[in-house]
């Protein structure tokens, strides 16, 4: 089974992206589950699961890249066993490493098929950059596609772009406004996740 991991400080468009990503998997006949690990009321709306048959577990108590690891991976496993979707989407919490979710699949959940997608509010970014660097770099780094989000309220300039290169070490990046203008994300994220194999 192919897992679709999100990461992405609080705030920064993974919901968003993700009901885009949704809506075009659905088109193309793919069959989903989604993981949300939430600290409060998950934001997925429950019409647009409902509609498209779509499973969706949430994982509450602790973040799945540390305290609650455990979960990600018996809800993965029951998910492929009872329901085997072509992908199953992961949500993380704005607080999650994505070297622990990476980690956690490398050692205990080798079997799967983990993607990664770090998703960069580009208004706000650099400022908590400065109060926050190894999350914000951690989730950044060695993600499989990096979507830098809400270039409708700050474009980025050309030396934040190079920043943000150089910290994931060199990632494919996709510029993206998902609120208004998302419908062809999952079609450019997939091509560059076909790119990794
Ligand atoms: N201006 C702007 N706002 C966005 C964009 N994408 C998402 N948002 C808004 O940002 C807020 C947080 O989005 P959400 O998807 O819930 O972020 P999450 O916490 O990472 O899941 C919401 O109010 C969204 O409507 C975008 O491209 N541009
Ligand atoms: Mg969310």
């Amino acid at each position: 089974m192919k897992v679709l991991a999100f990461a992405g400080f609080l705030g920064s468009g993974k919901t968003t992206i993700i009901k885009q990503c949704i809506d075009s998997m659905l088109k193309k006949g793919l069959k989903i589950a989604i993981v949300e690990n939430e600290i409060g009321a998950t934001s997925i709306d429950d019409k647009v699961l409902e509609e498209g048959g779509i499973e969706m577990t949430t994982l509450t108590g602790g973040c799945v890249c540390c305290s609650i690891s455990g979960s990600l991976l018996t809800a993965a496993t029951i998910i492929e066993k009872e329901i085997a979707p072509d992908w199953l989407i992961v949500e993380l919490t704005g607080l999650a490493y994505m070297s622990g979710i990476r980690d956690l699949f490398k050692e205990h959940g080798d079997h799967f098929k983990l993607y990664s997608v770090s998703v960069v509010d580009i208004a706000r970014w650099f400022k908590l950059l400065k109060i926050s660097r190894p999350l914000l770099t951690d989730q950044v780094e060695g993600a499989d596609v990096i979507i830098i989000n809400k270039i409708d309220i700050a474009e980025p300039t050309q030396e934040q772009m190079e920043e943000i290169s150089v910290i994931s070490g060199g990632s494919p990046v996709i510029k993206a406004c998902a609120q208004n203008n998302g419908a062809g994300l999952w079609d450019d994220i997939s091509v560059l996740l076909e790119q990794k194999g």
